[in-house]
């Protein structure tokens, strides 16, 4: 962390709402290229925190795991793995959709044995209700050792629990 700003990176399973959480974060504050060499998106943005802190925030390509398995893993990857890296992320913010956290939940511990801060935002959770889906958060949070953020992009004001 430097200059009261701390570095986040959005990880997760394709489709789970990275790039929704990270505009909900950063709104129009985005700078959008691409990796160099390779024509996967780069997104990184920046969002005011409470206390005079704040974050820059990158939105990471969807990966299932860090098997490498394709360039959009390798990125990820490549990023986790060199703590030198001008963007190694000071906390992964690691995001799953609701009714894939079990899935999401073996990126989860990759990154967690890598010894890298991660907490959990599950994201989607306007779709609880109808999918028949419950969910005990201070029991994850306690199995899990992580905070949990529950949210959804989708309906936004009075679905985010602190
Ligand atoms: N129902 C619901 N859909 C969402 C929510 N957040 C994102 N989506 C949808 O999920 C799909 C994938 O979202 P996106 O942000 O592109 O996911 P990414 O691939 O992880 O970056 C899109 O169709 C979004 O509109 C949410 O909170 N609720
Ligand atoms: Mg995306």
């Amino acid at each position: 962390m430097s200059d009261n700003t701390i570095k986040v990176a959005l990880i997760g399973n394709p489709n789970t709402g990275k790039t929704s959480v990270f505009n909900a974060l950063t709104g129009l504050n985005q700078q959008v290229g691409n990796y160099p060499g390779i024509t996967v998106e780069r997104k990184q943005g920046n969002c005011q925190l409470p206390l005079g802190f704040k974050a820059t925030v990158l939105d990471l390509p969807g990966t299932y795991s860090l098997n490498a398995s394709s360039v959009d893993e390798n990125v990820v990857i490549e990023l986790l793995m060199n703590r030198n890296d001008k963007d190694f992320p000071d906390v992964v913010v690691l995001v799953t959709d609701v009714e894939n956290l079990k899935r999401n939940l073996l990126l989860f511990t990759q990154i967690k044995d890598l010894e890298i801060p991660v907490i959990l935002c599950i994201n989607m959770i306007d779709r609880m209700q109808l999918k028949g889906i419950t969910l005990d958060i201070p029991f994850l949070e306690k199995e899990l050792k992580t905070r949990i953020a529950a949210v959804s992009t989708r309906k936004k004001p009075g679905y985010c629990e602190p």
